[in-house]
């Protein structure tokens, strides 16, 4: 008997991944209803909430294009960021491109994109978007909703064949997936906070700082970052602990804390405008989650940062969310929307590389926070890139894997660790023969005999080690 059809689905979350998921389901037929907390952003003046942009990067375009948004997001509407370009105490620069094909990251608004694609989703005949609804509890198994109309306070259940939770970090249908037995769970706040502050456009309207760069001043436990707005203004982004932020209380605090760490920044954003945004603002926290597995049955299924927080030091959280989209996608037609098998599958799949990419975010957090001042750090910053000019195509830095390509994240890491290994085994090989030829010399020094002998038995040794090395 053919498996039979699941026809009704409901996608709690309207944000970046929800709104793509509906997309995509729409696209495939199903009946789509889309639930969201919050009123219809294209209707709002402002909207509260966190980072105004974000780094759009392969992964997260193969979604758009998929249900034909990317090139009005990305081309139209994106700013290209092709190096990054980082900032020294001294006030100095140096770029770094990303990619010598003339690869880049898209600096895009994260209002921008949402309403783009709650727009796309309107367009299906098939979908409707349900504002002001607030879920607040649900039936795994069943499919059984109960939301709040929050413009009206009136109760409201329904139920769908399928529930896809796209909530959001701290989403309530991962909360009900805690309850059952086999869900295995992990979160973790890290002591850093964000704030995000603002480099107007100048008063003619320009940059004040070259576009199409990702600006990154690294001060190890300190970091701050910025990415172009379509206005011409810049959206910085400052990560520090939550205890340093709670040391500046003053102007004067936050200025001398400005000068010390980012004089470059002061006049930029402007000394009254940096101490009137950062005292009328918070530091936000950041969590990173891990959960598995990723649906119920053959009827609830969490995706986006609902299933995978991540910190936001790689610029990878939406880009994934995306690309789940993406897989899901081809899950389901590989067997044929029979959900019973798909979303099993779709766990088993997905959740090894979002975990990779969890990892790999936090990973990043500590090495800016410990290692950037580090020399050995640059050194093999900068061994990496020389390696991927004289090995084009076959040795690729992590982040341009992670970023320029669709390589499944935990492959990513599998070929890292692989490249770590070669460079472990020629560095120690490279010694070797740094004392091999220092014999050498020695030998050379000492004409006589006896010495000779003992130089040859310990270039015999050397040769003998080296070769050693390279095979453990
Ligand atoms: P969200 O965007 O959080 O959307 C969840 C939606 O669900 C919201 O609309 C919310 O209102 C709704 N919702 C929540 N609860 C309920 C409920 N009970 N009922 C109904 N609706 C509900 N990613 C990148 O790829 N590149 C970057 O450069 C980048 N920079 C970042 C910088 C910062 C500072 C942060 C914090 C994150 C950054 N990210 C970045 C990550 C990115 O923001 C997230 O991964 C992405 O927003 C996840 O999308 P989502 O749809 O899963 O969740
Ligand atoms: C100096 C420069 C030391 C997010 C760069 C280490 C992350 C890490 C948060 C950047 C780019 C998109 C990002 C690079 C490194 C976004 C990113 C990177 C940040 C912070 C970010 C890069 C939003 C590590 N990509 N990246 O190589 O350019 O490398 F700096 Cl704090």
């Amino acid at each position: 008997m053919a498996p039979k059809k699941a026809k009704t689905v409901a996608v709690v979350g309207a944000g970046l991944v929800g709104t793509l998921e509906a997309c995509m389901m729409a696209k495939r037929g199903y009946e789509v209803h889309l639930y969201e907390y919050r009123q219809d952003i294209r209707q709002m003046e402002h909207v509260p909430g966190r980072s105004i942009n974000l780094a759009m990067s392969v992964r997260g375009r193969t979604g758009l294009g998929a249900v034909g948004v990317e090139e009005q997001i990305v081309q139209r509407h994106g700013i290209a960021m092709k190096a990054r370009m980082i900032h020294s105490l001294d006030g100095t620069t140096k770029s770094i491109p990303y990619n010598r094909e003339g690869k880049c990251i898209f600096s895009v608004g994260r209002r921008f994109v949402n309403e783009v694609l709650l727009t796309r989703a309107e367009d299906f005949p098939n979908v409707t978007i349900h504002f002001n609804h607030k879920l607040e509890a649900c039936d795994l198994e069943r499919g059984e909703m109960t939301f709040t109309n929050t413009a009206t306070g009136e109760r409201v259940s329904t139920r769908a064949d399928l529930m896809i939770g796209c909530d959001g970090a701290y989403s309530n249908v991962r909360k009900q997936m805690l309850k059952r037995a086999h869900f295995n769970y992990k979160q973790e706040y890290i002591p850093h906070g964000y704030m995000e502050l603002c480099i107007p456009a100048t008063p003619d309207g320009e940059f004040a700082m070259p576009p199409n760069y990702l600006h990154i001043w690294p001060r190890g436990n300190y970091m701050m970052i910025a990415l172009p707005n379509q206005d011409r203004s810049w959206t910085v982004t400052l990560f520090m602990p939550f205890e340093i932020f709670g040391t500046l209380t003053t102007p004067e605090e936050l200025l001398s804390f400005f000068q010390t760490n980012y004089p470059d920044a002061i006049p930029l954003i402007g000394r009254e405008k940096l101490i009137n945004d950062f005292f009328s603002n918070k530091p936000l926290p950041m969590i990173s989650v891990k959960c598995s597995p990723y649906h119920v049955g053959n009827t609830s299924v969490i995706m986006g940062d609902a299933a995978h927080a991540m910190v936001p030091f790689y610029g990878q959280g939406m880009n994934c969310g995306m690309e789940d989209c993406v897989v899901l996608n081809e899950i389901l037609d590989q067997y044929g929307d029979d959900l019973t098998k798909a979303l099993p599958a779709y766990s088993k799949r997905r959740n090894p590389d979002a975990e990779a990419i969890v990892d790999l975010a936090m990973y990043n957090y500590v090495e800016m926070r410990d290692l950037v001042n580090s020399p050995f750090f640059l050194l093999r910053k900068k061994l990496d890139d020389f390696l991927s000019i004289i090995l084009p195509g076959r040795w690729q830095p992590l982040y341009t894997m992670v970023t320029f390509s669709r390589r499944p994240y935990s492959s990513c890491i599998a070929n890292k660790t692989w490249q770590d290994k070669v460079i472990m085994r020629v560095s120690r090989v490279a010694g070797v023969a740094c004392v091999a030829a220092l014999a050498r010399v020695a030998l050379q020094a000492v004409r006589e005999p006896a010495a000779q002998q003992a130089g040859r038995d310990a270039l015999m040794w050397v040769s003998q080690a080296a070769s050693r090395a390279w095979q453990g």
